[in-house]
């Protein structure tokens, strides 16, 4: 095939801004800052076993989690990334306890913030297991020229401009959506690009894998047991039992049932009240896309992209995927839980 066939990332970027009559150009110039950006830590990741970086720096991060490297690594990228970009006014990240905020004049004078999670799952990678970057990006509420405040960074999911993640498994692959549908670049080595491959993926309504850490089965909810023991019951007619499917990386975990069809649940706990993962750098871009592709995401009542955020850590039960999946669990949750729960932040 002629090279001419291949559509780029930043030529996909370009053509989209195209469409959009009153577009500007910032949003676009924000996507190939985060392209680029996602290039050198792929770099620094398929180096990872070969180099002194794959380790720990022996600091704690504010989630109390040991923090490695490759998380540092990454953290700095972006940031330096999206500060260079000079459309953003500043960044939240898992990495940081605060939002960092850009108080230079191309930086105050950033319309987006982005919110992220710049390595998630990093604990996979001393076991050479795929790890992702996810990100988010919002309007600024707050006026431009201003530095960011807080108020930017604490907005519903449903106000994203844009979300997408990177997954740096087998090959590298960027996914993102900008509200028109969701569209997957391969990175192709050679060429040092992200192509287009997969062009406006969709889910499907119903998939035969689930996705959960079930050796956490003891502590859940009853609706989500009862859901379980129906995702392993026999029947052919729904072509049960389901297969189940867990990495332990979200991103790769979501990545595989966006295009095979499938739940990944991770509900609260016991002893995880509001569940892992986090609402605003996690759950909102991950249920953007998955909307997007035809799918859906709750907290097991509510949709994500309509729960407005209290903290920038805020942690949420998750339930994404295939569309008659998710509301099947949700359904059971209601069934055996009641209308009844508290949002712990
Ligand atoms: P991290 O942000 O500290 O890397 O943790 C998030 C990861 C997700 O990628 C994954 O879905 C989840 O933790 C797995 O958690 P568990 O090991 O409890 O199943
Ligand atoms: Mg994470």
């Amino acid at each position: 095939m002629s090279s001419y066939n291949i559509t780029t990332l930043n030529d996909f970027i370009i053509q989209r801004q195209k469409e959009f009559t009153y577009a500007r150009g910032e949003l676009s110039t924000l996507l190939h800052h985060i392209g680029t950006a996602a290039k050198m830590v792929n770099t620094k990741i398929r180096r990872a076993g070969l180099v002194e970086i794959l380790g720990r720096t022996g600091s704690v991060n504010i989630q109390g989690e040991t923090q490695q490297k490759l998380d540092v690594y990454a953290d700095e990228v972006f940031i330096n990334a999206l500060l260079s970009s000079g459309e953003c006014c500043g960044v939240a990240s898992e990495e940081n306890q605060s939002e960092v905020i850009f108080t230079d004049a191309f930086g105050r004078d950033g319309k987006y913030v982005v919110c992220m999670d710049p390595l998630d799952g990093s604990s996979n990678i001393d076991v050479n297991v795929s790890v992702g970057s996810i990100f988010s990006i919002y309007r600024r509420v707050t006026p431009r020229g201003q530095k960011a405040a807080k108020e930017d960074f604490l907005q519903p999911g449903s106000r994203q401009v844009a979300a997408g993640y990177v997954i740096y498994g087998s090959s590298t692959m960027l996914v993102y959506t900008t509200g028109c549908g969701v569209n997957g670049f391969t990175l192709d080595p050679a060429m040092g690009e992200f192509c287009l491959s997969h062009p406006a993926i969709k889910t499907p309504v119903d998939g035969k894998i689930y996705s959960v850490n079930e050796g956490n089965y003891i502590k859940f909810p009853e609706g989500v047991k009862r859901y379980i023991k129906y995702c392993q019951e026999r029947d052919t007619e729904t072509s049960r039992p389901y297969t189940s499917r867990y990495i332990g990386s979200l991103v790769s975990d979501f990545h595989r049932n966006l295009l095979k069809g499938g739940i990944f649940l991770y509900p609260e706990n016991e002893s995880a009240p509001s569940g892992k993962l986090r609402l605003i750098y996690e759950c909102n871009p991950i249920s953007f896309i998955a909307e997007q592709a035809g799918g859906m995401a709750t907290d097991g009542y509510d949709r994500i992209l309509e729960v407005d955020p209290r903290t920038l850590h805020e942690r949420s039960p998750f339930y994404v995927g295939s569309a008659n999946m998710v509301k099947q669990v949700g359904g059971l949750i209601l069934q055996y839980n009641g209308q009844e729960r508290e949002r712990e932040v």
